[in-house]
């Protein structure tokens, strides 16, 4: 589809601007690994909180709000991580994006992009990520397995979307750490609770299981945690404010 080719012009031209070579030479290869995981399992609240400026789905969200003081209120409402949206095209994000949040709060951060080639995870993680975004839609069973190798040896963990049972089935792998049910249609945009209701049994224990998309209160929370759900994905309706991390502190007090 359209993104998934963009995508690939896109990263064509960063590999011939910034040689993975140079990309290695980062200093953040170096910075410890913050693990979502573990924010997940050890807390209540289970936001991860997205930096988001648009969507195709919504067009404006809100361009106002910068990523810095988003990425420190996110952190003072006590949220469990961050996700920056790093495409620029689509939602307005980019890499920057991320090295900006990274400067500003010690969240563990989520890179949230289209990822078609090995080149954006050593990217992720030199800009900053401790968390990439697979998703099933995209990617066949054996680049899923191969990008979440990748993954794992960066010491980068992996949250693998899917959106529906066949989507689900090639992504049982052993080197996925979470896996997230988006509630969105990437191509109708509808929006339904019920996917990650549905798909919720079907997950096995061993992966943290996020629900993603679409959240827009305590209660929805509250009744995906009946379903086994540790981890939310929130963007719109915290991004839609004035102030994105007040937002988020209602979510959690
Ligand atoms: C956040 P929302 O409805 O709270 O703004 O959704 C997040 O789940 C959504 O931005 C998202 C997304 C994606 C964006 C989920 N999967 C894949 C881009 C690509």
């Amino acid at each position: 589809d359209k993104i998934v080719a963009d995508k690939h012009t896109e990263v064509e031209l960063r590999k011939k601007l910034i040689p993975i070579e140079q990309l290695e030479q980062s200093v953040l290869f170096e910075k410890d690994a913050i693990s979502l995981v573990k924010s997940l399992n050890s807390t209540h609240s289970g936001i991860i909180a997205e930096h988001k400026r648009r969507s195709p789905s919504k067009s404006v969200i809100n361009q106002n709000l910068n990523v810095f003081d988003v990425a420190k209120g996110y952190e003072k409402a006590g949220v469990c991580g961050m996700s920056v949206l790093t495409d620029g095209k689509y939602f307005g994000g980019s890499l920057d994006d991320l090295l900006t949040a990274r400067a500003s709060c010690k969240l563990p951060l989520l890179r949230k992009e289209f990822i078609i080639d090995p080149y954006q995870i050593i990217e992720a993680k030199a800009y900053g990520a401790d968390v990439i975004l697979l998703i099933a839609a995209i990617l066949s069973k054996d680049e899923l397995k191969a990008y979440s190798e990748l993954a794992q040896s960066l010491e980068l963990e992996v949250l693998l979307e899917v959106h529906n049972e066949q989507e689900l089935k090639k992504s049982l792998l052993p080197t996925v750490d979470m896996l997230g049910v988006n509630n969105r249609n990437l191509k109708t945009f509808e929006v339904s609770l019920d996917i990650s209701k549905a798909l919720s049994q079907l997950i096995p224990d061993d992966f943290v299981k996020v629900s993603e998309s679409g959240i827009s209160s305590v209660s929805a929370i509250k009744e995906l945690q009946t379903f086994g759900y540790k981890g939310f994905l929130i963007g719109e309706n915290f991004m839609k404010t004035d102030d994105a991390g007040k937002s988020a502190k209602q979510f959690i007090e």
